[in-house]
């Protein structure tokens, strides 16, 4: 059993799910040792940044909807097996607990998933490790680290699917991803990129695009909220940006009805032609760096109505 510092708890959680609580001089997080799910970050001070639906389960053949889960090893629906689970089997698996530790402000935790322990993991018959490393500070910086444990060269996706928090989808846009092409998956397979975005990505339908070649960092600013959160990233090449809006939110039967007003995802990844690809031996990893910018507004201040 890992040594536990004592900003960390392992806790039963929803569902009777183990849960890990973390709670540090900078922030505080919940982390589920099913698909490695971090569902809550929260700087001091501050309000949640994270989304989970209401309707979410907290089941070990689910994946929990909401706050950051994993896709891995592929992303949507695996190529030619219409029968595997969707976005791969990390995020529906129980991670092991390798390592936490007190850093200063911060709080590290790493998980541990490999082939031998991953649910399903049959339908991507290779050897692999999967460290993820989960630092809980001022800022949140997830980072996915893949190494390839077989003799024959791998190639996978691999998605960290965030759910963030905003108060009206309709008053929030994203930018960042000016001057990047993107599919639109609601256009349906096959169909190629479309030409360049060209102005913040605003929410006035459902919305379910792949923006590739990305590597700048990208600020989902939240209007009616006054707050903005940053994406910043590092080893990766797209970024999914998703909101089911009425109708699929309806359709989702994990996902509260009107609960598609108070979320955007947001996801740091690699799919599509930016699969990786790993010599036997060899590692990738993808980073994501949560932070919120300034604000003039606190949780205290907020909360004391005039
Ligand atoms: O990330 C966007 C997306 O791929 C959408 O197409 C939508 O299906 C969403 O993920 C949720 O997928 P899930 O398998 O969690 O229902």
């Amino acid at each position: 059993m890992v040594a536990l510092p004592a900003s960390v708890r392992l806790e039963t959680g929803r569902g009777g799910l183990p849960v890990l609580l973390v709670n540090g001089p900078a922030a505080r997080a919940e982390i589920y040792l099913h698909g490695a799910t971090v569902t809550d970050w929260t700087p001091r001070d501050r309000e949640p940044v994270l989304w989970v639906s209401s309707a979410s389960r907290f089941t070990r053949d689910a994946a929990i909807r909401g706050g950051v889960p994993i896709c891995f090893p592929w992303f949507g629906a695996q190529a030619g097996h219409p029968e595997s689970p969707s976005h791969g089997f990390a995020r529906v698996s129980e991670w092991l607990l390798v390592g936490a530790q007190d850093d200063g402000e911060d709080v590290t935790v790493r998980l541990r998933l490999t082939d031998s322990d991953a649910k399903g993991a049959s339908a991507w018959p290779h050897r692999f490790e999967a460290v993820y490393t989960i630092v809980v500070g001022s800022r949140l910086s997830l980072a996915l680290t893949v190494t390839n444990r077989g003799d024959d060269a791998v190639a996978f996706e691999e998605a960290l699917h965030t759910y963030l928090d905003v108060r009206d989808i309709r008053a929030t846009e994203v930018t960042g991803l000016e001057g990047n092409a993107f599919y639109d998956s609601l256009a349906g397979p096959g169909v190629g990129p479309v030409p360049v975005e060209s102005d913040p990505v605003r929410f006035r339908a459902e919305t379910d695009r792949i923006y590739v070649g990305t590597r700048a960092t990208v600020t989902v600013r939240d209007t009616d909220a006054g707050r903005s959160v940053l994406v910043g990233k590092d080893g990766s090449e797209t970024t999914v940006v998703w909101n089911p809006w009425t109708d699929k939110a309806r359709d989702l039967p994990d996902f509260g009805d009107d609960e598609w007003e108070s979320m955007v995802c947001v996801e740091v990844s690699n799919i599509r032609d930016a699969a990786v690809r790993l010599a036997p031996g060899c590692s990738h990893t993808m980073t994501a760096i949560f932070e919120l910018a300034p604000s003039a507004r606190t949780v205290t201040q907020r909360s004391t109505p005039s």
